[in-house]
């Protein structure tokens, strides 16, 4: 027997990269949808599929969807496409990128507009959408409620994280993930800056790297058991004091191979001036003081 039962139905704005790959997840899995999107070709190009493409984002979001999601360019094009739209009783999910602040705000602008907020922080790029087996998922902050009434449907394009009431955190855990990613890509191009002028193939380092990067990295369970219990001491294999001594080889043999130092060089600088403060039996949770201000 065919299942009857309609699955709740979602307003889309927002139609780039992104907010297609997530239109495209919720419509193959049977959501209504209505779509809207600033250059009118990428909704439309939605259509065959089974969209609805409303002639404005007011429209859209007048469509008595259960659910308004928003995935524009930035803070400052949500302004743009929800000035004047009437968000009274709407339950409102904003993807798009943004500050912990910016997040509040937006929070604080919804619920003045009547709306229910929900904000999240994409940790997926668009290929990853709507194939479960990728591992991407949107952390999710603010009204819990509202997060527990859609969990299904957002769970539908990838994996669902909610972090908390205060609509910052979605924002502040998505930020400090890709953070940590750029200093680990940061130290990767270091490492092929190294051999990039001797016969050795970046593709034979590639694996090397990707193995002893897995390997390290669980090395931050340790450091919030260190922030946690405030004892940067306990079950410290490398000292810091050690590892300061090695900074020099690392420095010299930057130089040797022609290397700019310049994205090693701060974190060294840290780690010297916590080995100064006294830090010479911890690990390197210490610079993590030095960086709080
Ligand atoms: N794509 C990615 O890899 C990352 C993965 C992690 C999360 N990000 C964030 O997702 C938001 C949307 O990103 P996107 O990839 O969809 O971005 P674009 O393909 O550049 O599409 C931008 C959409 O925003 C519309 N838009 C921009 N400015 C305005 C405006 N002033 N008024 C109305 N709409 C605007 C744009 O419309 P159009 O150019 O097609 O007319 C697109 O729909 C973003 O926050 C990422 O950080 C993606």
């Amino acid at each position: 027997e065919p299942n009857t039962v309609e699955k709740p139905s979602v307003t889309m704005l927002g139609l780039g990269a992104m907010g297609t790959a997530l239109a495209r997840a919720w419509l193959a899995a049977g959501h209504p949808l209505t779509v809207w999107n600033r250059t009118p070709a990428r909704a439309a190009a939605l259509a065959p599929e089974g969209a609805r493409v409303a002639g404005s984002a007011a429209q859209a979001v007048a469509a008595a969807s259960a659910l308004v999601v928003v995935c524009l360019l930035d803070d400052s094009s949500v302004d743009q496409v929800l000035a004047g739209v009437d968000l009274v009783d709407r339950d409102l999910v904003n993807l798009t990128t943004s500050t912990p602040a910016q997040a509040r705000a937006r929070a604080a602008w919804a619920r003045r507009r009547g709306a229910r907020y929900l904000d999240g922080g994409i940790m997926a790029v668009p290929p990853m959408v709507g194939v479960p087996e990728a591992g991407g998922y949107v952390f999710y902050s603010g009204s819990r409620a509202l997060f527990e009434r859609h969990r299904e449907t957002l769970g539908v394009p990838v994996g669902t994280t909610y972090v908390g009431e205060d609509a910052g955190f979605a924002a502040l855990h998505d930020v400090a993930l890709l953070s940590a990613m750029y200093g680990m890509f940061a130290g990767a191009a270091h490492a092929f800056a190294l051999i990039r002028r001797e016969d050795i193939d970046p593709a034979a380092l590639a694996p090397l790297l990707a193995d002893w990067l897995g390997a390290m990295i669980p090395a931050v369970h340790q450091t919030a058991d260190h922030l946690r219990s405030g004892d940067y001491t306990t079950g410290v294999v490398s000292t810091l004091a050690m590892q300061v001594s090695g900074t020099p080889t690392f420095l010299r043999t930057a130089e040797q191979q022609g290397v700019s130092p310049e994205l090693l060089s701060p974190y060294f600088d840290l780690m010297r001036r916590r080995l100064a403060e006294g830090g010479g039996e911890e690990d390197l949770t210490g610079v993590i003081d030095l960086l709080v201000r």
